[in-house]
């Protein structure tokens, strides 16, 4: 009865969670270590794949919802696309390059869907699927590219909190001609149009996601990172109907607090082949309960950035033992699918070796279904790439999503995306 927590969980028979009553943050039972992802809140144990793919996977999305990421959006997905440029010869011919407006949900303002394609395949090619922080514009200088007119975070090529034409090509971050150049497509939109990533601002979706009954318990409340990730399922319902995309062979990628929420897009969305979270440290790859001391808290996370977490997250911020889960319970809910951490020897803040022990223990549920998870015991050199399921890499240098990033994410897809 380690993990009893005062709720019950009433399931339907469609296994899904009808009404739960949970313990207030700070009565949850203190749990110093990483709790056994095998066990259920209530004691009893998950010995076979069906217990685990039945039951243990829709309590654990529960319980991630509640206590941290806030409620999945309610609001009914409507995925239409209406294609906005298509140039099949971009780049000398490489590349065809399609932006959608793709409207998410009845009644919404579209976002906008910025599809690199590699030319010359024959069939539908494994793709990446990612939010990026500056604008589709600044991942190329294709002229036809949409400038996002929602609020930006402010940058030398954003003015008065809005995206300029001197943003063109200025990111480095999603190499085009590398991407499709390994035979895989690339889909991205901008993570401000989906919710804008400042409690302060309005904008995108955020009153349809965000939004609240005044009556209901402000708790569990959605966050901008269950937002984010709402938003990169609606763009696998799109990418789905697109006949170039391999929609078996999709793959969430993100880099930071957009790493978080690949991750978690992948914890809640079995569509999504593969997770590629790059550098995404607490909330995200990096345990709540940590020991690194030049890494992120949930104290640090909840006081600087509390809209990305529901507000019962923050209870735990003095006593993250009290915490039902860690992180290593949001990498089993991929499982048995294929996840790479990576991690950058001067970004301890994203917690390298932090992120080493949630793998671990997250391998146990790989166990139970019938495959391996992370396949090393101890902490690897920099630049060597575990490939096994549960994947993991350092490199030296610094916080950022780099081309050479790039190459180990190609790698490690062509392992387990071929
Ligand atoms: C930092 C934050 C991290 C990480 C990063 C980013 O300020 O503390 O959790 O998400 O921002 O997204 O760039």
């Amino acid at each position: 009865m380690r993990r009893l927590l005062l709720f019950t969980l009433v399931l339907t028979t469609m296994n899904v969670t009808a009404a739960a009553d949970y313990a207030e943050p700070e009565k949850c039972p203190r749990l110093p270590n990483f709790p056994d992802p095998l066990t259920t809140p209530s004691g009893k144990k998950w010995t076979t794949p069906a217990d685990w793919t039945q039951q243990g996977r829709s309590e654990l999305r529960e319980l991630f919802q509640h206590y941290m990421y806030g409620r999945y959006p309610t609001v009914k997905p409507a995925v239409s696309a209406q294609l906005l440029f298509e140039d099949p010869s971009a780049y000398h011919g490489k590349i065809t390059l399609r932006e959608y407006a793709v409207t998410l949900a009845k009644g919404t303002q579209p976002v906008h869907v910025l599809l690199a394609l590699p030319n010359g395949r024959s069939g539908p090619v494994p793709t990446f699927v990612g939010l990026n922080f500056t604008g589709n514009h600044t991942l190329t200088d294709h002229p036809k590219v949409r400038i996002p007119t929602e609020w930006m975070r402010p940058s030398p090529v954003v003015q008065k909190n809005r995206a300029t034409a001197a943003g063109r090509g200025v990111s480095h971050r999603w190499p085009l001609e590398t991407i499709t150049g390994r035979g895989y497509a690339l889909a991205t939109a901008y993570y401000g149009e989906i919710v804008p990533d400042d409690a302060k601002v309005d904008g995108g979706l955020k009153a349809v996601l965000m939004a609240r009954p005044a009556t209901d318990v402000p708790g569990d409340a959605t966050g901008a990172i269950m937002s984010w990730a709402w938003g990169l399922h609606r763009m696998v319902d799109h990418l789905t109907t697109v006949p170039e995309v391999d929609a078996k062979k999709i793959a969430a990628v993100g880099h930071s607090r957009l790493g978080k929420t690949a991750l978690l897009a992948a914890a809640f969305d079995e569509r999504i082949a593969v997770a590629f979270p790059s550098q995404s440290g607490c909330g995200g790859a990096g345990p709540s309960r940590n020991h690194n001391p030049k890494a992120e808290t949930v104290k640090r996370i909840t006081t600087a950035f509390p809209h990305w977490f529901a507000p019962n997250f923050s209870r735990f911020a003095d006593d993250t033992a009290r915490l039902p889960f860690d992180q290593h319970e949001l990498v089993a809910l991929v499982a048995p699918r294929p996840v790479l951490f990576t991690c950058a020897t001067e970004d301890q803040w994203a917690n390298p070796p932090g992120q080493f022990e949630v793998l671990q223990a997250a391998t146990p549920v790989y166990r139970l279904l019938g495959v391996e998870g992370l396949q090393a015991t101890t902490f690897p050199a920099e630049n060597q790439l575990i490939a096994s399921r549960l994947g993991y890499w350092v490199r030296p240098g610094k916080h950022d999503m780099s081309p050479a990033d790039w190459q180990t994410y190609l790698t490690f897809a062509d392992q387990w995306l071929r």
